[in-house]
């Protein structure tokens, strides 16, 4: 019984696509790339190391909607080909899939990626968080915005020729924006954070928690290990913003002599937590 099993998933795997796949797939894009209409997208296909250079003369991409299809022969890999997409292809999840093959031989494909398209007018910009929040002066945090078309399916923004988005505040001494959507907390109190990106803009309030103890970094009323573990993290780091609340020492550097000075401020023997 066990070896007939044994022959029948044998038969299974031999005869399974996944095997030919394993010596060719797609390295670029990555599954699930949001992409727009008129797009030029590179796809780099790769071929299993083990196999001599030149082993496939015939390189493609399957056609399917997004491709009108094409081939291309290389003699080195990563094999590159590339395509625009359609300018009338409609949203939609639309597969990709390599295939290569030698004279005289059988042709292997790539298990297929897909690709998201979604349409590039974008109706409205909204941040990816209900509210901004900080714990101590000093910290940086990533509150970057989404854009959606007028049917509210995501834009993607990321890589878009376009323009990117512009990040603000309403008041630099609580808040400052930093490239890419990173802000960085300066002063406690509450403020507005901007995402603008053409006429659209998205607000989101933010608040930069006030430091009942100096040395309190993640605003919980005791300085403890928890801090301790904070500061840990930013060794040897140059502040952003002047008070930083982890250059306990302040002489400009956030280094060791701030977390001796840090344990000197614990709550509790040994920085124990509650
Ligand atoms: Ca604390």
């Amino acid at each position: 019984m066990r070896i007939l099993l044994r022959v029948i998933v044998w038969c299974l795997i031999a005869s399974s696509p996944a095997l030919a796949a394993n010596q060719i797939w797609i390295e670029t894009p990555t599954d699930g790339t949001l992409v727009q209409p008129g797009q030029a997208i590179k796809v780099v296909i790769q071929q299993d190391k083990k196999l001599a250079p030149a082993f496939f003369n015939r390189i493609g991409l399957m056609p399917t909607p997004l491709i009108a299809g094409g081939e291309k022969v290389e003699d080195v890999d990563p094999y590159i080909l590339s395509f625009v997409i359609p300018k009338d292809l409609g949203p939609g999840t639309y597969p990709v899939i390599g295939y290569a093959g030698k004279d005289g031989g059988k042709i292997v494909q790539t298990d297929p990626i897909f690709l998201t398209i979604s349409f590039g007018q974008i109706a409205e910009l909204r941040f990816d968080a209900p509210r901004g929040y900080f714990e101590y002066v000093g910290e940086s945090r990533s509150y970057p915005v989404k854009a959606f078309d007028k049917e509210g399916r995501q834009v993607d923004l990321s890589n878009d020729e376009r323009g990117a988005v512009e990040y603000s505040t309403s008041a630099p001494k609580i808040a400052i924006a930093e490239k890419g959507g990173a802000f960085t907390a300066t002063g406690s109190g509450e403020a507005w954070m901007y995402g603008s990106y053409k006429n659209l803009q998205a607000s989101m309030k933010v608040s930069v928690m006030e430091q009942s103890m100096r040395g309190d970094l993640n605003a919980d009323g005791a300085v403890d290990s928890r801090d301790v573990e904070i500061l840990r993290k930013y060794l040897n780091t140059v502040p952003r913003v002047k008070k930083d609340a982890r250059d306990l020492s302040g002489d400009g550097k956030i280094d060791a002599l701030d977390l001796r000075v840090l344990t000197t401020l614990c709550t509790r023997p040994r920085c124990a937590t509650q």
